[in-house]
């Protein structure tokens, strides 16, 4: 390859929160990027509206294309216009709740549409110049066998989500080894960021907790307040995506904190980003979180009015609807190969994540505090 020609990347799911950040960072590397958007009745890039062109303008770097997984020409035809060096798959229905109200169409975008991206890089005589990378999860793992969990650690699926992804994790590894093609799968752990969807519990809390604090909203509803998960940031994880794409050989990497935190405890550890103490009482559906204390000075320093935090008020409550019929208890990675081989390391923790997302929505929720003040209303989802 002509080293002086910039690399052409394609991402599905360009226009989620990993494909957003992805995209960021390739086009800082000199890369050519193109995404795969879904056609949607309003417009659906707001994670992206800052890196697009004006498609009426000439050497554009970022150029997207309508499609969906679930189309093989489609597909085919894409890559076969784009020729791509390196593609990410990112696109999927990638919520695991929502997989057991449509397992089907589930299996069908992150199962075989993860075949159909790489059958198409085989039937188009690619295979010796695209490589592929395929968004592989911590949620394979599953009902917990060994912990923490690596490269080696059976998987044990528990949910149709987590079943296509299963799926999805061996049609790579066996087009890598059948057909010689460089294509990996990255077991990525929870990781999270500003631009998460709103019906993740990690972006749930933080949008809660901001409104909560500026008297938009009462309470929090949650699920299951005992699971464990290892969470991240996004930005540092897309990082070691493209990293996979840049060694002599192809192969599976875990990348995590190597840190386990309850969603409890990121509940209590949101709320006090802003001065406000949360103790949580009671068990299983009957527990409840309540505001025991609060830092003035903290809240005053935030702009945030004192008489929206009442001592006593009850702002987290269980409800059994966002239980999953099978749950994934715990999940804590070990990512000492990413370490060694990729030479990758997170540069966020948890609690720097956390500063992230709390303050990011804070200032947007003032805006629903100003247009609240001046009459008008302001939607609350419960999902
Ligand atoms: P998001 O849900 O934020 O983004 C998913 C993207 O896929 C969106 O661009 C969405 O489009 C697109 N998409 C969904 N269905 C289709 C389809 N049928 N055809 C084409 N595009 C589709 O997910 P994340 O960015 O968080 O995750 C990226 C990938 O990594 C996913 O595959 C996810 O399963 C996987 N993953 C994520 C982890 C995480 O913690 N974030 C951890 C491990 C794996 P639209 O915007 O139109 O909805
Ligand atoms: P997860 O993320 O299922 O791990 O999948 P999510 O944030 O949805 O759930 C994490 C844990 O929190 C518990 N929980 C709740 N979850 C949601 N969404 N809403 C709630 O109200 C709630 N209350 C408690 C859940 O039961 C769960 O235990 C994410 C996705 O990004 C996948 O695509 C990805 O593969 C995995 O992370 C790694």
């Amino acid at each position: 390859m002509d080293s002086n020609k910039p690399k052409i990347a394609f991402i599905t799911g360009v226009t989620g929160q990993d494909g957003a950040y992805l995209a960021e960072f390739l086009l800082r590397k000199g890369y050519i990027v193109h995404g795969l958007k879904r056609r949607s009745s309003l417009f659906n890039t707001d994670r992206i509206d800052h890196i697009y062109q004006d498609p009426h303008l000439s050497n554009r770097n970022f150029i997207l294309h309508y499609g969906d997984l679930t189309d093989s020409t489609n597909l085919i035809r894409i890559i076969q216009e784009v020729q791509p060096d390196e593609i990410y798959n990112l696109a999927a229905q990638s919520h695991v709740k929502v997989s057991f109200d449509t397992p089907e169409y589930t299996a069908n975008a992150d199962g075989i549409g993860t075949l159909r991206i790489l059958d198409a890089v085989r039937l188009l005589g690619l295979k010796d110049k695209t490589r592929v990378y395929q968004a592989s999860t911590s949620e394979l793992y599953g009902l917990v066998q060994a912990v923490p969990q690596s490269e080696t650690t059976p998987f044990y699926p528990r949910s149709p989500y987590a079943v296509a992804k299963l799926y999805g994790y061996w049609i790579t590894v066996n087009y890598r080894e059948a057909y010689g093609m460089y294509a990996c799968n990255g077991i990525l752990f929870n990781h999270e960021s500003p631009v998460r969807g709103e019906t993740f519990v990690t972006r749930k809390i933080t949008r809660a907790v901001a409104k909560i604090a500026l008297g938009l909203q009462d309470k929090l509803y949650l699920g299951n307040l005992s699971a464990q998960r290892d969470w991240g940031h996004a930005k540092d994880y897309v990082e070691a995506m493209w990293l996979m794409l840049q060694q002599d050989k192809a192969e599976d990497y875990v990348i995590a904190t190597g840190v386990t935190t309850t969603v409890r405890d990121f509940v209590r550890m949101a709320f006090a980003e802003l001065g406000i103490e949360v103790e949580f009482s009671g068990k299983d559906e009957a527990e409840k979180g309540v505001i025991i204390d609060c830092d003035e000075a903290r809240l005053r320093e935030l702009d945030i009015p004192v008489e929206n935090i009442k001592l006593g008020q009850t702002v987290v409550k269980v409800d059994a609807q966002y239980f999953r019929p099978t749950e994934v208890d715990l999940l804590i990675g070990d990512p000492t190969k990413a370490h060694t081989q990729l030479g990758w390391a997170p540069k966020y923790d948890l609690p720097m994540l956390l500063k992230d997302m709390v303050n990011s929505d804070l200032q947007l929720m003032r805006k629903e505090e100003y247009l609240k003040k001046g009459g008008f209303s302001v939607m609350n989802y419960f999902e």
